[in-house]
């Protein structure tokens, strides 16, 4: 029997690329995008209209369409969570509680997204290990946390099959991101190809761990393909991959896209990406499901920079 997947945050940076990853491998008819605003007009696939925090959308959703498995992605990021704190918990909280209430019900298997942002700056910032202290302190870091324990609650007292990774900062072409701290390491892309100075909003020195999207992709669904007893962490796995200075950055990106200008003017992002990790250690999500990552900054930069330059030529 083929699987049924509901992904909800479908639009959004990491939905965009994974929805049609699912769609090929699963079949178009299988992948059920949940939309709520911001629905791209040449979505190719199925729609579902509904708002994860409601619990009548998505029984009905769940119910309608025999949902087997679930991608909750919906989420406010870090920045814009700092504007509106009381949306980002009722978005990251609620939505992610009346998924996991209904996914019990049938037994769901579920993926959620958590983040680097379950780390604070009272956290070992250098190869930060899965067990660490975890005090964040933006909204967003706030959620996720308490996110990660929520799901280990379901799967402790409700047995339910819910697996998750902290994602880095993950550069794509295909949708922007929005919101994000880590968003300025996806911008300068943009601004080299359309030859646009770029400003970047945090210090030349700030080191962050990184990911390219295809990798993302790739180790969220081998997560999700793990056998249930590999899976051992069930708050969340560390999903590292690179990490570079934004001087670093600037750099290959320049060497490629000799024309670019940079300044850096940080703004209120530089105290968030103050207090999170450098680089993690991910060496859990390595040895218990095999995790592994293709591209280093340079391979990742070639590739940006070459499909932008398509996007935009289009
Ligand atoms: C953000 O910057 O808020 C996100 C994240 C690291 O979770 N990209």
């Amino acid at each position: 029997m083929s699987e049924k997947i509901l992904v909800t945050g479908p639009f959004g940076q990491i939905g965009t690329d994974l929805v049609p990853e699912l769609q090929r491998i699963n079949g178009k008819e299988n992948v059920i995008a949940l939309g709520h605003r911001n629905i791209p007009a040449d979505f190719d696939g199925v729609l579902e209209k509904g708002d994860v925090r409601n619990p009548d959308d998505m029984a009905r959703i769940f119910s309608e369409h025999s949902i087997t498995q679930v991608y909750h992605l919906a989420s406010l990021l870090s920045a814009i969570g700092e504007d509106k704190p009381d949306l980002a918990w009722d978005v990251n909280m609620n939505g992610l509680k009346v998924v996991l209430d209904e996914a019990i019900k049938t037994n769901v298997l579920v993926f959620w997204a958590s983040s680097i942002a379950v780390f604070g700056p009272t956290t070992p910032r250098e190869k930060t290990p899965q067990r660490t202290v975890l005090e964040p302190t933006t909204m967003y870091g706030v959620t996720k946390l308490a996110g990660e324990m929520l799901c280990q609650y379901y799967f402790l007292k409700y047995g339910l099959d819910v697996r998750s990774i902290r994602y880095p900062g993950i550069i794509s072409y295909k949708a922007e991101p929005g919101g994000g701290t880590t968003d300025y390491a996806v911008d300068i892309y943009y601004k080299a190809v359309k030859n646009e100075k770029f400003t970047c909003f945090v210090n030349q020195d700030t080191t962050l761990p990184m990911m390219y999207m295809d990798d993302a992709i790739k180790g969220t669904l081998q997560i999700m393909d793990a056998p249930f007893e590999a899976i051992k962490v069930r708050t969340s796995y560390n999903h590292g991959a690179i990490s570079f200075t934004a001087k670093e950055l600037e750099d290959v990106v320049r060497k490629h896209s000799p024309g670019l200008v940079v300044e850096y003017a940080p703004d209120h992002r530089q105290a968030i990406a103050d207090t999170w990790p450098m680089s993690v250690d991910d060496s859990a999500a390595r040895n218990d499901w095999g995790w592994c990552h293709e591209y280093d900054l340079e391979k990742m930069t070639i590739v940006m920079l070459e499909e932008l330059k398509k996007k935009f030529q289009q």
